[in-house]
């Protein structure tokens, strides 16, 4: 298999599509076509993504695009045991707040959008960014307290899966943009940070030097 994806500094639904192929233990490669390049806006880099949009996941001659479609794929493929929580009430909760932040949270996605290469000491959020926030943290901490901690993994439903791999962006931003949460959910992004997969795509993005600036927020420091 193949995975498409934009900027890894940048590109949260391509973070999204790596993790789930991280996730699902199968062989693929990546790559990464620079966002915003004259070769991304003709559309000339852009001829394998059919929703024009970054993820892709190309699975011999199947095209799969969607974060969540890709989700979906990988888990009918690599199991659902994997991706999901067995036991029906922390399913339920899995599906519903993946499906919620897949569909939502415009406010904090377009405040804070992804940055892995700055930080934001001084940034206000608005009433809208601490409302996004403040539902996030409710569903965090009850994944957590209900499902995640009684399993002894320090993950949404304790084994990191794919409501963790939809939420990775939200760790980032929270991080980046230093948006307030509680003890519970400082305990989770500390967790998130240390996976070795978080790891490995934040050095990754860090050595990009592909220029980009979609996103303008004043007051960034390079971290
Ligand atoms: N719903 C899609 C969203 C994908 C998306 O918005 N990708 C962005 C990059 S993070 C993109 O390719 N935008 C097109 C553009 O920048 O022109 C998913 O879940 O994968």
């Amino acid at each position: 298999m193949r995975l498409i994806i934009g900027n890894k500094a940048y590109s949260s639904w391509s973070l999204r599509g790596w993790l789930a192929a991280k996730l699902s233990g199968l062989p693929f490669t990546t790559s990464v076509v620079p966002m915003d390049t004259p070769e991304w806006m003709s559309g000339a880099s852009r001829t394998e993504m059919p929703s024009r949009q970054v993820p892709v996941l190309w699975d011999g001659p199947l095209a799969i695009w969607d974060s969540m479609a890709i989700i979906l794929w990988l888990a009918d493929k690599g199991g659902h045991d994997r991706f999901w929580p067995r036991d029906p009430a922390p399913r339920a909760l899995a599906y519903a707040m993946s499906a919620e932040m897949h569909a939502g949270f415009q406010p904090l996605r377009l405040a804070c959008p992804m940055n892995l290469k700055e930080r934001f000491p001084d940034f206000v959020p608005s009433e809208a960014v601490i409302a996004n926030v403040a539902r996030i943290d409710a569903l965090w901490s009850e994944a957590r307290e209900q499902h995640g901690a009684p399993l002894g993994e320090p993950f949404l439903f304790g084994p990191f899966s794919a409501a963790d791999v939809m939420y990775a962006p939200v760790v980032h931003r929270i991080a980046t943009y230093g948006l307030p949460v509680s003890a519970v959910s400082r305990a989770y992004i500390a967790a998130m940070l240390a996976h070795p997969w978080m790891q490995e795509w934040t050095a990754d993005a860090k050595a990009e030097t592909f220029p980009f600036d979609r996103y303008p927020v004043p007051g960034g420091v390079p971290v």
